[in-house]
């Protein structure tokens, strides 16, 4: 299986990340990475290619161009208002309030973030395109005839709506993967998210369509970030309803009752019958993660690759979350291999 790799997110280095009242090294680092190539390294899964450049244009079609704008111009602006650190959001349109875009930056920050975990840097934006590019340049290899690849990208994307940023998450390379499938001949794509967390941002993008079917298993919103999204009613509206599907999980889950909600993902999007799969792929299901809750073993990571693997469709994975840092590259890996003995 081909991976695509760019050493372009080792510009995002954040100062700290808000965590539990302080600020703390922040749990998404350029380390999560080096332990994935170093195990791909070992284990001999495929080449390891850079990216290409796509512009912009991809982006645009899942994101505002305002919002694209800002991500550029954020760090010019902060350090002209006289900044000297990280960007970190202070305010929020709050309940009652107005959804105007404010003209001081401090204002611009807060409309366009969704949390205050995430912290900007000057090479935050540069980062983030090369991370979407990660993910174009391999759903292009799947366009072009591969059955799988691979997109290690960092920064994540499931987080970013299209005018939104937050939860680690600048540009959603999911959804710009998708549409990029959508726009070159696909006529549906299904988007299955294991990563801990629910994919707020792709399930916005892509709500109200038919045309992309999103599934995502998660701490429940009761108990996890992103807390105000993510409860199974949440099916979708319009033309989209019953194309969004969620699986949210309590405290504790094993992998006994997660690949229950796993299998019952797999067989709907076997019935929807999409050309290309694309799997938002966070190992922070792991019993060692240390901001989730659930208990997968190491080994659970490859069953259920494998159980990916069983579907026989063109399947693209992007890394998402896993913050057990030395343990990243195996239970990343570990999927890849699953998928690839089945496939
Ligand atoms: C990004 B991805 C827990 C705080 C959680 C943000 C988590 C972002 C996860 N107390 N903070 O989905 O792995
Ligand atoms: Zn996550």
């Amino acid at each position: 299986m081909l991976t695509v790799y760019s050493e372009d997110h080792y510009l995002h280095q954040p100062e700290g990340e808000l965590y539990a009242g302080q600020l703390v090294p922040p749990f998404e680092c350029p380390k999560r990475v080096e332990f994935v190539l170093d195990r791909l390294r070992e284990t001999d899964l495929g080449r390891v290619v850079d990216p290409e450049a796509f512009g912009e244009a991809p982006l645009e079609r899942v994101h505002d161009r305002g919002y694209l704008d800002f991500l550029k111009s954020a760090w010019r602006q902060w350090t002209e208002a006289g900044y000297g650190h990280q960007i970190l959001p202070t305010v929020w349109p709050a309940r009652r309030q107005r959804l105007r875009i404010p003209e001081h930056i401090d204002g611009k920050v807060g409309y366009y973030a969704l949390a205050a975990e995430t912290s900007m840097v000057e090479g935050t934006w540069r980062a983030a395109l090369s991370s979407a590019e990660v993910a174009l340049t391999a759903a292009k290899s799947i366009r072009d005839g591969q059955g799988a690849a691979f997109g290690l990208c960092r920064p994540p994307g499931h987080h970013a709506a299209k005018d939104m940023y937050g939860g680690y998450c600048f540009l959603n390379n999911a959804a710009i993967a998708a549409q990029y499938f959508l726009d070159n001949g696909a006529d549906r794509v299904a988007i299955l998210d294991p990563d801990f967390h629910h994919g707020n941002g792709t399930q916005d993008i892509f709500y109200t369509r038919a045309d992309a079917f999103y599934l995502s298993l998660h701490g429940e919103p009761e108990n996890a970030f992103p807390h105000f999204v993510g409860y199974a009613d949440e099916i979708g509206e319009g033309d989209g309803e019953g194309f969004n599907a969620n699986y949210p999980m309590p405290p504790g889950t094993p992998f006994a009752v997660w690949r229950e909600a796993l299998a019952d993902a797999l067989e709907r999007i076997g019935r929807y019958g999409p050309d290309v799969l694309v799997i938002s792929l966070g190992v922070d299901t792991y019993e060692k993660d240390p901001i989730s809750f659930f208990k997968l073993t190491q080994g659970d990571f490859k069953t259920y690759g494998g159980m990916i693997g069983a579907l026989g469709l063109p399947t693209l994975f992007l890394m998402e979350g896993g913050y057990a840092v030395e343990d990243v590259g195996v239970n990343t890996v570990n999927v890849l291999l699953g998928f690839a003995d089945q496939g």
